[in-house]
């Protein structure tokens, strides 16, 4: 299943992994390149420090390209954009935000760059900035998300810009990069499955809440103040919106979650900490390797479109 994304990040199979925050570490990303894939440390929230030791953690593990996905809410978001650079990464992603003050520099130091987007509009800005492909993220998705469907933010991005186009939210097996595949789509990008991975250094009842997830198990904070996050319900997204019913201001209720998404990854506090994941979540089932997950998505994938 060569595509333009393939031979664009020059990996085997077309799946990128999302640059989830905490997640996204050394051992996870070099873990999804070694598989074949494009693994990425997400730069989150992190100082740019910390991100260049990630990368060069993860150099040590994988001689295949690993990417960086920069977080652009992050105070430190101007700091990790230059050390992608210093580091010599040649592959960007970023999310919640619009990338253009960077793309210059990016494009400059020969780095491919792929702003996540959640709408059509966006898509076409990044075009014409200079963006090599988008990834149109779909609500499915965990964590900060935008307004539409995978299914219909893909055709849509797809019929609009002329770079290629990386379908996710929603997308854990083969059928879902199939599916993607009909709708426009050169890869997938896939998050919620790889957190449940061997490699992930998720704490195991952050593992146990995903696969023991139903479909109908998350939920949608935040709406209220225009920042959507999606993770899986307990008492921290109970409080939390009832805490936004009662019309409390966008400062306390950050204050609510501050540190709860650390606090669910590192610690296993499942119960009152962030647990962000898809909707997708209720269809993974097991832990396995990276690489297990990848060939048994892609074996699936080739058989339902006769490659
Ligand atoms: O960025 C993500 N997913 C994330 S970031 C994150 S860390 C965080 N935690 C709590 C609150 C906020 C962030 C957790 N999950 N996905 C990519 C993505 N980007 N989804 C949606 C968007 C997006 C939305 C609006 C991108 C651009 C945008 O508008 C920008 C503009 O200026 O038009």
């Amino acid at each position: 299943m060569n595509t333009r994304i393939t031979q664009l990040l020059g990996i085997e199979y077309p799946i990128i992994q999302g640059g989830m925050a905490w997640v996204a570490e050394h051992h996870l990303a070099s873990a999804v390149s070694e598989a074949g894939g494009l693994g990425l440390i997400g730069g989150a929230n992190a100082p740019g420090e910390v991100v260049r030791e990630e990368i060069r953690k993860a150099k040590k593990l994988t001689n295949r390209p690993i990417g960086v996905n920069v977080m652009l809410l992050s105070p430190h978001a101007e700091d990790v954009a230059k050390v992608i650079v210093e580091e010599g990464i040649k592959v960007v992603t970023t999310g919640a935000g619009n990338p253009e003050k960077y793309m210059e520099m990016w494009k400059a130091a020969g780095i491919k760059v792929i702003p996540v987007v959640a709408s059509v509009a966006l898509a076409k800005r990044m075009e014409r900035y200079g963006a090599d492909a988008v990834v149109a993220e779909g609500c499915e998705s965990g964590g900060h998300i935008g307004e539409q469907t995978t299914m219909t933010l893909v055709p849509q991005i797809a019929d609009a810009v002329s770079i290629p186009v990386i379908a996710a939210g929603g997308i854990g097996d083969g059928r879902g990069i199939a599916a993607a595949f009909m709708l426009g789509a050169e890869a997938v990008q896939v998050g919620t499955r790889f957190v449940v991975s061997k490699e992930s250094i998720v704490h195991d009842n952050y593992k146990r809440r995903i696969i023991k997830a139903k479909d109908i198990d998350s939920a949608v904070t935040g709406r209220t103040h225009g920042h959507p996050v999606r993770s899986l319900r307990n008492q921290m997204t109970r409080e939390y919106v009832k805490l936004e019913e009662e019309g409390k201001s966008f400062e306390e209720l950050e204050y609510l979650t501050l540190g709860t998404l650390r606090n669910a990854v590192l610690e296993g506090d499942v119960i009152n900490g962030t647990v962000m994941a898809g909707q997708i979540a209720g269809m993974i089932s097991k832990e396995q390797t990276c690489k297990e997950m990848i060939e048994e998505m892609m074996e699936q994938a080739r058989k339902l479109l006769g490659r």
